[in-house]
């Protein structure tokens, strides 16, 4: 049986409950994270549990443990779940209040910790490579809710997603407020130009993703230059390669965006070299 850690306790599946007075359902205010296990061991712990407390930080919400104590719980929990591979999505609510937008209306943030399985993109898409489709729906604007956020209100991905979907595509290419790439709705990009990986940089408005950071330090340590500069829908066009990364997707290659062929139309070198190097660091 699933057990699911709230606020200090463990709950089976079916009992486990917030209040629907809770600002979390009321209005989204909160803050996640999405974690990965492989055999047994939790991928970037301490970076991922550093992210949720500076997202927690920005809205101002105050976590009720501390670094150390999220990140025992977050091991107990998988633990007791026995799960050698699997996600886990801890998550802090604003807690329950009165009806109203003010945080002093609130009371008890609720700490969640769920331990599960991942839903992956379908396994071929690995080797065929994947199409994205540019949607309208552009990211937030950094001074509206800001994408380095990661709150609980994911309304702005999941737009995106719906249009993606619409249109026969598993992933949505998002843009920025200037027209520019910014990143998927639950994954980074990244194109290979001549040799040399690009991704857009924190600045272009992205959730600046861990798997993006691994995938950074695996390009360094091989010698593949990297730049991150800001990038059009024309570079990604034109691109030799590109893929995405995320906790849940890993390294997944795209061949083709809005109709157009990317390079060969399948899988590049590089890409597959980085894809490689990510296996050999999630399943060392
Ligand atoms: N951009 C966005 C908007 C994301 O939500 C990433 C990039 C990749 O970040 P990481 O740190 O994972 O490399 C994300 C991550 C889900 C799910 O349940 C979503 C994410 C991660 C895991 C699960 O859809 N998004």
């Amino acid at each position: 049986m699933t057990k699911v850690y709230i606020s200090g306790k463990y709950y089976d599946k079916a009992d486990a409950k917030i209040s629907v007075y809770d600002h979390g359902l009321l209005y989204g205010d909160g803050v996640f994270e999405g974690i990965r296990i492989y055999d047994g061991k939790v991928f970037k712990l301490k970076e991922h549990v550093e992210r949720l407390f500076e997202s927690a930080r920005h809205i101002k919400l105050d976590i009720p443990i501390t670094r150390e104590q999220m990140i025992d719980a977050i091991q107990k929990t998988v633990e007791l779940n026995g799960k050698r591979n699997g996600y886990i999505r801890p998550l802090v609510t604003r807690g329950s209040g009165y009806l109203g937008l003010d945080i002093r209306k609130t009371a008890d943030p609720q700490v969640v910790i769920i331990v599960d399985d991942i839903s992956l993109y379908p396994p071929e898409l690995y080797e065929t490579g994947m199409e994205l489709a540019t949607v309208s729906t552009i990211r937030n604007h950094p001074n509206a809710l800001n994408p380095r956020i990661k709150s609980l209100n994911y309304l702005n991905n999941i737009l995106a997603k719906i249009e993606a979907v619409q249109a026969g595509c598993v992933e949505a290419l998002m843009l920025n407020h200037k027209g520019e790439v910014a990143e998927c709705s639950g994954d980074n990009i990244f194109i290979v130009k001549q040799g040399v990986l690009r991704t857009p940089p924190s600045d272009a408005g992205i959730l600046e993703g861990i798997t993006r950071q691994v995938v950074i330090d695996i390009a360094r340590k091989a010698t593949i230059p990297i730049q991150e500069t800001a990038l059009t829908r024309h570079d990604i066009f034109t691109a030799d390669e590109c893929f995405l990364t995320g906790t849940a997707a890993e390294v997944i290659p795209v061949v083709k965006c809005d109709g157009r062929v990317i390079g060969a139309g399948k899988p590049g070198s590089i890409t597959r070299t980085i894809r490689e190097g990510f296996q050999q660091v999630t399943r060392q």
